[in-house]
């Protein structure tokens, strides 16, 4: 049997904005009220989603929310036809329409945490939404998300669907931006390494004081109950609480890995050497790369600023490693000589290549952001719904699709404009045809 590490990029939706709705997201914060262009991001992300295909790795694509989130609107007291919800809230309440406009289910390394069938009691694909808690915008995502990914395996004999955590912070779960799987390969089982930034229940705990933990202890525990986790085969980590401080709000934007390597900042991580001992341990005979970037040479801010570990690190199918990193790891003199070193070092990571996602990097979205990683069995490959899969034709109606769909210019002042509305739902609405997914949206479904 064959084993595959699919990512599934999220799709850019149309209103697409800086809104400057993540405290904590040092990006997201300084480009509040910038002018965004929804038609790039979406075309952004899609010539990343081809560039990966064409590098031989199986490539998905996950459907964008429906936004305006005209339901949430509704349900916190807005009335009358569309157009005067949209006013309303634009008047009394514009931070919260900003917040239910957001496109911020492109970074579906949130979307949801996904255990591999090999790692499983019962060998199944097992999928927890994140509830994204934290955040209000991002807290309106995982309902649908859940049907979404319901809609794309769809078949109980290889995948198990679970509702998101209960709504509340203690349990502030971040989907797979705060979760890694060691393996040696994609088909054996593996080390699941849950990274948190805070435990809810224990007040004495060590803990971020700037910024928060978007990440509790209690919700990654709940998951690994959840999905038949051997706690042989679990670790817990804990992020350190000053770089969350520094910017670090995702475990993703201070350390990735991939396969039997783990790439991450000296900075990442409390009790480092403990946990790695722990990880040996459990990761059991085969070879594990640790490979630890200096302070000295890139520090925690330019890894920040530049996203050099929201790089996905992914196996081309000769065999080596290759890490796909934004431009702005390019742009940067220490970064782009750190990872010139890094191919000449003794890693299994071998190439680089630049991609530029700059429309979700201004709102602290990187490559790794963009995708949520899904391992899986040629059997359950086949059972996943092919619409969703990319290949040159979908690659093709996907780009004719923005072309028609999206705006090149958005401001947040256009958030009210019942023609977006519109626009958008016609959007989703071919788009759930072209990606076979059926009614998904609450538009569709009302
Ligand atoms: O949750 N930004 C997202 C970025 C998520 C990045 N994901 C990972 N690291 N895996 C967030 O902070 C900003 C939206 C705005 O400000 O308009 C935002 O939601």
């Amino acid at each position: 049997m064959k084993h595959f590490e699919v990512n599934f990029d999220g799709l850019v939706g149309p209103t697409h904005n800086y809104a400057g709705l993540s405290f904590g997201n040092v990006a997201s914060l300084s480009n509040a009220a910038s002018a965004s262009s929804p038609r790039q991001a979406a075309k952004q992300g899609l010539m990343k989603m081809k560039a990966l295909h064409d590098l031989g790795l199986k490539q998905g694509v996950l459907a964008p929310q429906e936004r305006p989130d005209m339901a949430t609107l509704r349900r916190l007291g807005f009335s009358g036809t569309d157009a005067q919800v949209l006013a309303k809230a634009a008047k009394e309440a514009p931070a919260i329409l900003a917040a239910c406009c957001s496109a911020s289910s492109m970074w579906t390394a949130n979307a949801a945490t996904i255990s591999p069938s090999a790692d499983t009691s019962d060998g199944r694909v097992h999928f927890t939404p994140a509830n994204l808690t934290n955040k209000f915008h991002r807290s309106l995502e995982p309902a649908v998300t859940g049907r979404i990914l319901q809609a794309i395996f769809n078949d109980d004999r290889h995948f198990q669907h679970h509702k998101h955590l209960p709504d509340n912070d203690h349990f502030g779960d971040e989907g797979a931006a705060n979760h890694t799987r060691l393996c040696s390969h994609y088909g054996h089982a593996g080390v699941e390494l849950f990274v948190y930034g805070r435990e809810a229940f224990n007040a004495a705990a060590p803990a971020p004081k700037k910024y928060p933990a978007r990440q509790t202890l209690e919700a990654s525990q709940a998951i690994a109950r959840l999905h038949g986790l051997d706690d042989d085969t679990v670790v817990y980590l804990q992020q350190n609480p000053d770089v969350i401080d520094a910017g670090v709000f995702h475990n993703d934007v201070i350390s990735v890995g991939n396969q039997n390597l783990l790439f991450y900042h000296q900075d990442a991580f409390v009790d480092t050497q403990a946990k790695f001992a722990e990880i040996r341990r459990k990761f059991g005979d085969g070879e594990l790369h640790f490979v630890e970037v200096p302070r000295d040479q890139v520090s925690v801010a330019e890894a920040v600023k530049t996203y050099l570990f929201n790089t996905q690190v992914v196996t081309l199918p000769s065999g080596i490693m290759a890490i796909i990193a934004p431009t702005e790891c390019e742009e940067s003199d220490a970064v782009r000589t750190y990872l010139a070193s890094l191919v000449e070092q003794d890693s299994p990571i071998k190439e680089v290549h630049y991609m530029d996602v700059k429309q979700s990097m201004r709102n602290g979205g990187g490559p790794a952001c963009l995708r949520l990683r899904v391992a899986l069995n040629d059997e359950e490959v086949a059972a996943v719904n092919p619409s969703c899969l990319l290949d040159d034709a979908l690659f093709n109606r996907l780009n004719t699709w923005v072309d028609k769909h999206y705006r090149e210019e958005l401001h947040v002042a256009d958030l009210a404009d019942p023609a977006l509305l519109m626009e958008s739902r016609d959007a989703l609405d071919e788009l759930t045809q072209i990606l076979g997914l059926g009614s998904v949206y609450p538009f569709q479904l009302d």
